[in-house]
């Protein structure tokens, strides 16, 4: 494992445990949510809730694997012999692309045929995409990594593609009164996921080892509460806004 410093080491550590905490606490407020918006509404929720979970869970087991990867030794920082486990991350992605790509196919209301269809080939493509960039991400050296990115790239570009296009129609039938919200959604879900290639890349910049690893791990933490607890929250905030012009009964209550 890299060499890295105390700071380092304590700033990932406290990114993994806000993370854990924020996560189920996300949980939480979208699946206690659901009564607050129609019926229509509350799959998106539910599904926004387990990508939480599911993601909780995975910090849970990432902070206690970075634990246990260093340890003190005559008061230096000093690798131990477990290995950081990096695939916990990518399980979870694994779980939590093909979801969160269903809820947003979900807001778009198209189809039965169509919902189906895409669901499953960009489910195909983000498990491509997952299990093509899980080699590279744990390579030692750079030429690996980059070949596997490289291949792990074009499924990306497919869904990118696939998701811009269809939300760009599905935005033009939305209410007035949620239009910016579902471009806003639009937005920080293209920024986020942009997010995930360019953190890939840090190590290509030739930083020493520690800062790297670093980098790479606040990094892929951030674009994760963004996609999953940021994303969750403005899908609850459209799914109520969309409600009170739908369900006008619920905001009586
Ligand atoms: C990898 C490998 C390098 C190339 C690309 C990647 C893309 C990863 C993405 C991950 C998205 C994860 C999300 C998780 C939220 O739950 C695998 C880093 C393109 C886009 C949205």
């Amino acid at each position: 494992m890299d060499i890295i410093s105390g700071a380092q080491y304590s700033l990932v550590y406290n990114a993994f445990s806000f993370t854990f905490a924020t996560m189920a606490a996300t949980t939480l407020f979208l699946w206690f949510g659901r009564s607050q918006v129609g019926p229509a509404y509350r799959t998106a929720l539910t599904i926004s809730g387990l990508v939480c979970a599911i993601a909780a869970y995975h910090y849970f087991r990432i902070f206690q694997s970075w634990g246990e990867a260093y340890a003190m030794k005559d008061g230096v920082l000093v690798a131990t012999d477990i290995a950081f486990n990096d695939a916990y991350r990518y399980v979870d992605w694994l779980l939590t692309v093909p979801l969160l790509l269903i809820e947003l196919i979900l807001v778009m209301r198209l189809t039965q045929a169509e919902t189906t269809s895409k669901c499953i080939r960009l489910g195909f493509a983000a498990a491509l995409m997952i299990v093509l960039g899980y080699p590279g991400e744990v390579a030692d050296d750079n030429v690996t990594r980059a070949i596997w990115g490289t291949l792990s790239t074009i499924p990306f570009l497919y869904i990118v593609w696939v998701l811009f296009k269809g939300l760009g129609e599905s935005i033009e039938r939305q209410p007035e009164n949620v239009r910016k919200l579902v471009k806003d959604a639009r937005l920080i879900t293209f920024a986020s996921w942009g997010f995930y290639p360019i953190v890939y890349m840090i190590p290509f910049t030739g930083l020493a080892g520690g800062t790297v690893e670093t980098a790479v791990q606040v990094g892929y933490t951030i674009a994760d509460v963004v996609a999953k607890a940021g994303v969750g929250i403005l899908i609850y905030v459209i799914a109520v806004r969309k409600s009170s012009v739908e369900y006008p009964e619920l905001v009586k209550q």
